[in-house]
């Protein structure tokens, strides 16, 4: 049976790693002293459980059963500015999960918390390499925006890495999550079984112009980089309008203006791209669109432009199987009160789709906010999730 109270104990444990802002916030970007910190406890309570702890080169951490198992957890870094939940919560959970079965003869169950899932230098980086969609190689050659290569990034853990870990071992993986988005907490419902996570593409771009004085430059004279980005932004939006759907979304989420200075026309603006649809063939036209944008507003305002690597996901569905697993153990435990759900947010269950049946389950996010430090989820639908999942995966009430 799991244990609901030493479930959440371990939930706000974690939570302390780089708690910060208002509410539950929480700053634990990969391989941060707080990312670290956590996961050497993380590792202390898999141990303590009676799991063996493996840790590969990225820095993904296992918690590993005997034998043949199903792997269980989420990731346990967080964004720049993140909530208690995203991630944390698949890993907890996995960990209850794990060491309830070992205390009540259950399931053989295996945990782990990959790393880089928010993308400090890629997209979901650690099960990216992890699954082969990436090699280590590309991988470490990846830098986050202050230009800190991954291979320098991940020496913080060098002490903890024991060897690669082999992905046979196991014969599924489910990960419990936040939604994360507004539907489950706008219906009222407190499961949310995952039926395909959408795709996703992600680029840097270089705008290099002429860094000039603010006062003096006559406007004609001017090859401005930040006018070129938001010349780019407001014609992209435009000429998306007729390749969209509802549920397309793209975001220009960071931008890096150089010198970033009020008196100084700024010479090179760095800025990243991001666009997730669940139709791969949208995500290429609208790769089409996007590049050909940059070109055309590069060429009018005389600018340099250059882009970075093409990171990216395949739109995938999860497991028949394991999603029927869920969805019988919501019916019992929550009958009114579930329902199938795309994820519009990426997760590792991507990547690992490629080894192995994946699925998800979801639990309501307040108001639907993630990526803030005001995500949040009431206490007792963490629960209800817990006991969904550790039905599913076979462990008695
Ligand atoms: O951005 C995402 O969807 C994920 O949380 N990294
Ligand atoms: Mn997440
Ligand atoms: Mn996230």
């Amino acid at each position: 049976m799991v244990n609901p109270d030493r479930f959440l104990a371990d939930l706000h444990k974690l939570r302390s790693f780089g708690a910060a802002g208002v509410g539950k916030g929480v700053v634990r970007p990969a391989y941060s002293e707080a990312d670290v910190a956590a996961r050497r406890w993380l590792a202390d309570q898999m141990r303590a459980a009676g799991l063996q702890v493996a840790v590969d080169p990225m820095g993904n951490l296992f918690g590993l059963t005997e034998g043949p198992s199903l792997l269980l957890g989420s990731h346990s870094d967080s964004q720049p500015e993140g909530g208690w939940l995203d991630g944390a919560l698949g890993v907890i959970a996995a960990l209850e999960i794990a060491r309830a079965a070992r205390e009540n003869d259950g399931p053989p169950v295996s945990v782990v918390s990959f790393q880089d899932e928010e993308g400090r230098f890629g997209v979901t980086t650690g099960s990216a390499v992890w699954s082969g969609h990436m090699s280590q190689r590309q991988a470490d050659a990846l830098t986050d925006h202050a230009g800190v290569p991954l291979s320098q990034a991940r020496q913080v853990m060098a002490d903890m890495v024991t060897g690669e870990v082999d992905p046979a071992q196991f014969t599924g993986f489910i990960e419990m999550h936040i939604e994360q988005g507004p539907t489950l907490d706008t219906s009222r419902e407190k499961i949310g079984v995952v039926t395909d996570i959408v795709g996703i593409r992600d680029m840097k771009f270089t705008f290099e112009g002429q860094q000039n004085h603010a006062g003096t430059t006559p406007m004609p004279l001017r090859w401005d980089a930040f006018q070129a980005v938001s010349a780019f932004n407001t014609l992209l939006n435009e000429r998306f309008q007729n390749v969209v759907t509802p549920q397309t979304v793209w975001t220009i989420g960071h931008v890096s203006l150089h010198p970033n200075a009020s008196s100084i026309v700024p010479g090179r603006a760095v800025f990243s791209m991001q666009w997730r649809d669940a139709d791969a063939d949208r995500l290429q036209r609208m790769e089409q669109i996007i590049r050909e944008t940059a070109q055309e507003v590069a060429v009018q305002r005389g600018m340099q432009l250059s882009y970075g690597p093409m990171l990216g996901l395949e739109p995938v569905a999860m497991d028949a199987g394991l999603q029927d697993a869920l969805v019988q153990s919501a019916r019992s435990i929550v009958p009114d009160s579930w329902r199938r759900m795309t994820s519009g947010a990426l997760h590792d269950a991507t990547n690992l789709s490629r080894l192995m049946p994946v699925a998800m389950l979801f639990v309501p996010s307040i108001d639907g906010i993630s990526h803030a430090f005001e995500e949040d989820t009431c206490e007792a639908d963490l629960v209800t999730g817990l006991k969904v999942l550790a039905q599913a995966v076979g462990l008695r009430r």
